[in-house]
């Protein structure tokens, strides 16, 4: 039987015209198809043969030798055998999930691409999220670009958007690709370090290549260690083209706006987090999905007319460079909900195989040269991880438009193509499948006839030459707090640098020309003299500072999804802990109850109450708040308790807002705690509100000087 799990509920596909559902309902279908659910299913092998008996393999006698005939184990050892396919070379290790997309009005005017051109159309999206550098066991909260690459099954075939959350790239053209991947890889005599970049190669290379200067800033910012997949943006990088029905162009930089805001953990945190839940990101995603908070994005476009294309004091091929939204702002035109999880892991999230090169009529590339060269790259690379060229076969990247050609054969085929001529033109099979010419809506793909002219070179266009304004415009836009986390990502990475010189030249070459204080505070920490001025002769930017890339600025709607910590022991106050589960409930957060052991605990009313998990099974880390449930003999028990104890004084270091029943302030006396704005204490639903709306600050900034006092 399909699995109907998770399926999409009718009211998120309510309003949908009967063939928009049809065509929603097509790709769960045509993936319901290869679906496999054993339930109350015989055990037999892969040619359907019964099995009597999986324990033992077939011997001559009970103490003799195996025997070779033993189809039964032979099959079963040569299939284990081969479990294993090549992981990605970058961006091996993700996670993902299934929703929809849904317009908010025609975009006729933009594009005739047919998904963005009724409000009424549903599209099935596969979303996979992914971190660049490590492999695939490794943990999910190191500092790295996260991928962020969407599958639209549009009815007019797919369309890939693979973007990450990070906007500009480390490279502008295509061939340094294998170079960069090279150098941030784990180095080749020892394969460390695993997951990060904090290492040797990787500064050597991008103290050495200055266009990298603007991507890395953005990797050594709180960018880099994001809280949690769903409070990532998203970017498409390069600029794109859309075309309408007229045949008119614009260019644009697609964007993902998450509605739970941009938030980001701090480094103390995603280190331990990478060794207590080395899976956070994932089970979060996981989880949220599971209870019904299902994350949503805004898709937008910033929008270029062609006739603008020279305008800015940048390139727009240059995909070192952001078009800052004060200067264009996104045009929002829809909305993605994730409101399914995978039902097998290796099926759906491994399989899955994008390809920037993958897109629809109405969608056409730009001639920036890192977007063309990724346009070959994907497809290639799935002919070595899937096995050949039917990876378009495999459920999780078949299209729900129909693909019918004249490709034939070639490894695991599963197609059984009827007819004799898989050529074009034919006149044996009634000239099937022909062309369809290009139209305003529903023709053949056509591709933007840009005119050409030039000469044959191996040249970087000198209008790509200006590697620092937009690194210092980043830097100069962020808050004090984040500034700080910047400096202090530089030094943490520069620090684990074995070779002086790399270090001196990333300062000196790199960091004095994006911001002398910068450069400054990071020479000093690493002991270095501070650089007077930088190496090359900056271009002024028109724009000094762009409010809409601080994420102080990016707080998001309300607190659904966000975790409470309760503490509880014997003698807790239930009356007050149900209280304010109800008043969590109410924002759709979580409220997880905590005890000293996973044991049940009694409240002052002699009942049992169970806990969700030990103060040690789930550390402060995983939360975004704590609450300390108030009762006498409770407030003491955990006034005495280690674990306890470390677990509130981790919240406040970690600058998460912390609660406490009336009489349980004591512990946060016990602790010589300051009261500060983050800091709740009362047992109504005053109290109750000041902690939501702490909550939905995300952090206690003004907590952050006397949270350095305490011990990580
Ligand atoms: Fe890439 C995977 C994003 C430049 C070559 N890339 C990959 C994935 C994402 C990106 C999100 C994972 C897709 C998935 O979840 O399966 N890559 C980017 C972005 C880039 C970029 C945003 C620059 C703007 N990539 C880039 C270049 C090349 C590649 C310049 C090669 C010339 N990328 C690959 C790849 C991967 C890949 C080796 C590994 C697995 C795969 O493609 O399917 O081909």
């Amino acid at each position: 039987m399909p699995s109907k799990k998770n399926a999409p509920k009718e009211s998120q596909l309510a309003g949908t015209q009967t063939p928009d559902k049809a065509n929603t309902n097509a790709k769960l279908q045509s993936l319901e198809a290869f679906r496999s659910d054993a339930t109350g299913q015989a055990l037999r092998t892969n040619q359907g043969v019964k099995i009597a008996d999986n324990q033992n393999s077939l011997k001559a006698g009970e103490r003799g030798p195996s025997l070779l005939e033993d189809f039964i184990m032979r099959e079963k050892i040569t299939h284990f055998d081969h479990e294993r396919i090549p992981e990605r070379i970058v961006h091996a290790r993700g996670t993902a999930a299934h929703g929809y997309f849904q317009a908010y009005e025609s975009h006729a005017a933009l594009t005739k691409a047919g998904f963005l051109q009724d409000p009424e159309k549903i599209t099935p999206v596969f979303v996979r999220f992914s971190t660049v550098q490590g492999p695939r066991g490794s943990g999910d909260t190191v500092r790295d670009v996260r991928g962020f690459a969407v599958k639209f099954y549009t009815d007019e075939g797919n369309f890939d958007l693979v973007g990450n959350n990070m906007p500009v790239f480390f490279i502008q053209d295509a061939i340094k690709f294998p170079d960069f991947v090279h150098a941030v890889k784990p180095e080749p005599h020892n394969e460390i370090p695993t997951g990060g970049s904090a290492h040797d190669t990787f500064w050597d290379f991008v103290s050495l290549v200055p266009e990298s200067a603007h991507m890395v800033i953005w990797a050594m910012s709180d960018r880099a260690i994001p809280k949690s997949l769903r409070t990532m943006q998203g970017f498409g990088v390069h600029t794109f083209r859309l075309i309408n029905a007229e045949g008119v162009a614009s260019f644009v930089k697609f964007h993902w706006k998450p509605k739970q805001g941009v938030h980001s953990l701090l480094w103390d945190e995603a280190q331990k987090l990478a060794g207590k839940d080395t899976d956070y990101h994932r089970r979060d995603l996981w989880e949220a999905i599971e209870t019904g908070n299902y994350p949503e994005w805004e898709f937008g476009v910033q929008i270029v007319p062609e006739a603008d294309e020279h305008k800015f004091d940048f390139d727009l091929l240059d995909p070192t460079k952001i078009i800052p939204e004060e200067l264009v702002p996104v045009t929002p035109l829809g909305k993605m909900v994730l409101n399914r999880n995978p039902d097998n892991f290796f099926a759906e999230t491994e399989q899955v195989a994008f390809c920037p090169g993958h897109i629809v009529p109405g969608i056409d590339f730009s001639n920036d040269p890192l977007l063309q060269g990724r346009l070959f790259s994907y497809t290639d690379t799935q002919i070595s991880r899937l096995g050949g060229p039917n990876f378009h076969e495999i459920p999780i990247n078949r299209p729900v438009a129909p693909n019918h050609n004249g490709q034939r054969d070639a490894q695991h085929r599963t197609t059984l193509d009827k007819g004799r001529a898989a050529y074009e033109p034919n006149s044996i099979d009634g000239g099937w499948p022909k062309e369809t010419p290009p139209a305003a809506q529903d023709g053949g793909f056509e591709s933007y006839p840009e005119r050409i002219e030039a000469h044959k070179v191996r040249q970087r266009s000198p209008s790509f030459g200006d590697h620092f304004s937009q690194a210092r415009l980043f830097f100069q836009s962020m808050s004090p707090t984040e500034q700080e986390h910047i400096i202090s990502a530089y030094s943490f990475e520069l620090g684990k640098v074995e070779r002086a010189y790399i270090r001196e030249r990333e300062v000196n070459e790199i960091l004095a020309n994006i911001d002398l204080e910068l450069a400054a505070r990071v020479a000093h920490n690493l002991g270095l003299a501070a650089p007077k001025q930088g190496t090359v002769e900056v271009t002024p930017q028109s724009l000094k500072q762009s409010p809409a890339l601080s994420q102080m600025n990016l707080l998001g709607e309300g607190i659904k999804g966000r975790k409470v910590a309760i503490l509880v022991a014997d003698g807790v106050d239930a009356v007050q802990v149900d209280a304010l589960i109800k008043a969590l409930d109410a924002e759709s957060a979580q409220a997880k109850l905590l005890g000293p052991t996973s044991a049940p605990v009694k409240t002052a009313a002699g009942k049992p109450l169970a806990v969700d998990a030990s103060m040690e099974g789930m550390p402060s880390v995983v939360f975004d708040a704590v609450w300390i449930a108030g009762g006498k003999a409770s407030v003491q028990a955990l006034s005495g308790d280690g674990v306890a104890l470390h677990f509130v004084l981790e919240a406040y270091k970690h600058l998460k807002p912390l609660g406490a029943d009336s009489d349980a302030k004591a512990l946060l006396d016990t602790l010589r705690l300051k009261v500060d704005e983050g800091m709740v204490v009362g047992s109504d639903q005053k109290a109750y509100k000041a902690l939501v709306a702490a909550i939905a600050k995300h952090r206690v900034w003004s907590r952050e000087a006397a949270a350095k006092a305490i011990p990580a």
